[in-house]
């Protein structure tokens, strides 16, 4: 019997695609783009196209496994839910017994899902009074910054980029992580528009773009800073948005006055031709947009950043039209009842002390203190794989090695955080569970629907929690929410589940061109170029470059960026052999000239350290890395380089100036040949 099933593609991507499911006899074996859900179009990219491939994957994790070997070894054994069950609530109760915030969740974004995401598990963790966990290591500064900006994390609509006649795509590699954002801004091009990248790397977006400006990491904020100066000087301004719709423009127009063309671009290292011909192109085209996405904000300086960038169509009055504006997130249109799906209130008064996931290097290692509060002694991990994403991984890995910490893993795959487990508990993957979603690159909710049983024993994130909860004697009446009706509280009457299921996915009800009259969602409705508690924004220089750390860069010379591969997910799918095997090998891009002077050639081994440690990967010589920056591409499973390290061996756990985020792209390092 072949069947048909809507899904939603669970990934953390901006693009959220709608996934038709082909199940044959109770076997998935096709998933294809959606043809009538707009962002998708039909296509899918080549990583989810594999979705079926990493579901059956010989390596699946399908029983519960208890450890047997040392930590990190990967060593387990096969178990029954019962055993491991009673188990770990037998562990996590004694810990509660002494302190509750002895134990700490840790999850991310494994899954978008609004209900496999943080409901039962979220319910769980307030009800045993655990620790809170800061999720910051994606999006925070950036989404803190455009909240303080815009009132939430808002933007345009991203059909709406078809019809724009600039495109500035910021930060961002479209083609390889909002691959169906792309598709708009090739219709804008096919019909005219001018598209400029602003990237340290030649991406393959870079390439079709009709320009590139190859900036040095975390200069963002004084490129912005010296376009705002040009727009100024040539009067290039929406004198009336300005006034009627934003406040706080003299103070930064004095700000940005400092910066001249010369001056921008001796920070951000490019030619002063090269700022006054953005400033131009932005200050005199229209409809003009700006694709800002995530990859700029990993720096220290990324919140001020945002700010200033956001700050751009504020100026020239780009909101005015539908396709004029910005998109850095569209998840703050979405109307989301996060209390009702994770219910703080079962915390009954308690206040947990909260960590921050992107120093859980740190974090792990620390003692227990007055200022700290209780050793973290149980760490759950969901929906992530800290051992190979989190920052400065020599110091999780210690973390997570520890004899006395005792560790959970839900999981589909032996991950290098799962080695690292007590118990790995066998997770469900999206086609064998229920959910719905919001997107964060779109406006339309989503369903997905099961399409196979789960695999062997697995169960979904929801079902571990609702039997730990039994297990542990909860009986509040929320730990018996089916996943139906969690998704009927996720948007409320907003958007019902029932329509979400007839149609397979719902567009948010948005003006075309949300601020051409103001309205942002801040207390005054205007855009706060200087915002209550943060002042008006300026160029924050980076933790590590040769301005601010002279005595590192004399050591340290070379600027490392990790950006993703395009063929994994963070570090998914690099157990698909299909995709690593296009990616090939960790690798790290270093420019001509650069490799020339240490005697690298292309192909070679090389040794990529600093302080922190070091890390053994190929060279590849080429132009996508600009001269002074090195791109070490993530994020490849430890276990699967060369020595058991990743690009991650290198970073640091210091936050960017706003929002507690890590900041990757911030980063000096060496090479040398092996
Ligand atoms: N294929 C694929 N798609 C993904 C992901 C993936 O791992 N693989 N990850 C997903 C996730 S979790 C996220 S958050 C989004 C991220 O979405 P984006 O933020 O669009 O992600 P990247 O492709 O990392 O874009 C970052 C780009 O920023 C550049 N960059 C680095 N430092 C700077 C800087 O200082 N200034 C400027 N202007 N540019 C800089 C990098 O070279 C890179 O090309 O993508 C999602 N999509
Ligand atoms: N150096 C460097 N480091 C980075 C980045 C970078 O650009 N450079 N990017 C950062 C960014 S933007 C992000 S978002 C983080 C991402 O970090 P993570 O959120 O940890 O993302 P993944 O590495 O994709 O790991 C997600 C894990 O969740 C599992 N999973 C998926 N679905 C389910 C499910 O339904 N149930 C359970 N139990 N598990 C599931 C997957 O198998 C996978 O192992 O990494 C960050 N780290
Ligand atoms: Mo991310």
């Amino acid at each position: 019997m072949k069947t048909l099933v809507r899904a939603a593609c669970p990934h953390d991507c901006p693009d959220t695609c709608a996934i038709r499911v082909t199940v044959e006899d109770g076997r998935a074996v096709r998933v294809q783009g959606d043809p009538d859900h707009p962002p998708t179009h039909g296509a899918l990219c080549t990583k989810v196209s594999r979705y079926p491939e990493r579901t059956y994957h010989a390596e699946r994790v399908l029983f519960p496994l208890r450890r047997v070997g040392p930590k990190g070894s990967g060593q387990f054994e096969r178990v029954g839910w019962d055993e491991a069950l009673s188990d770990i609530a037998g562990r996590l109760a004694t810990i509660a017994a002494r302190d509750s915030q002895a134990i700490l969740p840790y999850s991310y974004a494994g899954t978008m899902g609004l209900v496999q995401g943080e409901s039962m598990a979220a319910r769980f963790f307030h009800k045993l009074g655990a620790s809170l966990l800061d999720r910051t290591i994606c999006a925070n500064a950036g989404g803190e910054a455009l909240a303080a900006t815009y009132g939430g994390k808002v933007g345009m609509h991203l059909e709406n980029f078809a019809h724009s006649r600039l495109i500035v795509i910021w930060g961002s590699n479209s083609i390889a992580s909002n691959l169906h954002f792309w598709t708009f801004a090739q219709a804008a091009k096919r019909a005219g528009a001018r598209l400029v990248c602003i990237d340290p790397r030649r991406t393959e977006t870079a390439d079709k773009c009709h320009q590139h400006i190859a900036l040095l990491p975390g200069t963002d904020g004084a490129l912005a800073l010296g376009v705002m100066r040009e727009l100024v000087v040539n009067d290039w301004l929406d004198h009336d948005y300005i006034a009627r719709r934003t406040e706080g423009w003299e103070a930064l127009r004095d700000k940005a006055m400092a910066w001249t063309p010369e001056r921008t671009a001796g920070v951000c290292g490019i030619t002063a031709d090269e700022v006054r011909g953005l400033a131009r192109d932005w200050g005199t085209t229209k409809p003009a947009a700006i694709r800002l996405n995530y990859g700029m904000q990993r720096v220290r300086g990324g919140g001020n950043a945002v700010r200033l960038i956001a700050a751009l169509p504020c100026l020239t009055g780009a909101w005015g039209h539908a396709a004029g504006g910005l998109l850095l997130s569209s998840s703050g249109w979405f109307p989301v009842n996060k209390a009702g799906l994770q219910r703080p209130d079962l915390l009954a008064g308690r206040k947990p002390r909260t960590i921050n996931m992107s120093t859980i290097g740190d974090d792990l290692l620390r003692d227990g203190s007055a200022a700290f509060g209780p050793k973290v002694e149980a760490v759950v991990v969901y929906n992530s794989n800290p051992v190979a994403v989190a920052p400065e991984s020599p110091k999780v890995v210690r973390g997570f090695a520890r004899e006395d910490l005792f560790t959970v893993v839900l999981e589909h795959f032996l991950t290098d955080t799962a080695d690292h487990a007590d118990y790995v508990l066998p997770a469900t993957t999206q086609l064998e569970h229920f959910d719905v979603h919001l997107s964060y690159g779109h406006t339309y909710a989503l369903v997905n629907e099961r399409a196979i049983e789960p695999l062997g024993e697995a169960l979904s994130n929801t079902e571990i929690f609702r039997r730990l909860a039994a297990r542990m004697g909860y009986t509040d009446a929320c730990f018996a929410d089916t996943d139906e009706q969690i998704a009927a509280v996720a948007f409320g009457d907003h958007i019902g589940l029932e329509q979400l299921r007839r149609d397979g996915w719902v567009k948010l009800p948005l003006p075309d061109a949300p601020f051409a009259e103001g309205r942002f969602l801040t207390p005054s409705g205007k855009c706060q170029l200087d915002a209550p508690g943060l002042g008006v924004p300026d160029y924050v220089p980076n933790y590590e470059s040769a301005a601010s750390a002279p005595e590192l860069a004399a050591r340290y010379p070379l600027a490392m960026i990790s950006p993703p591969a395009r063929h994994f997910l963070n570090s998914t799918f690099v157990n698909v052999t299909s995709l690593r095997s296009v990616e090939g090998q960790p690798l790290v891009e270093i420019h001509p000239s650069d490799a020339a002077t240490r005697g690298i050639a292309d192909g070679a081994m090389v040794r990529v350290f600093n302080d922190r440690g070091e890390y053994r990967c190929a060279a590849s010589v080429s132009e996508r890395a600009r001269p002074g920056v090195v791109n070490g591409l993530g994020i490849w499973w430890r276990k699967l380089g060369p020595d058991g390290t990743n690009v991650n061996e290198l970073t640091h756990q210091r936050l960017t100036d706003i929002g507690r985020a890590p900041s990757f792209y911030d980063c000096l390092v060496e090479v040398a040949a092996a």
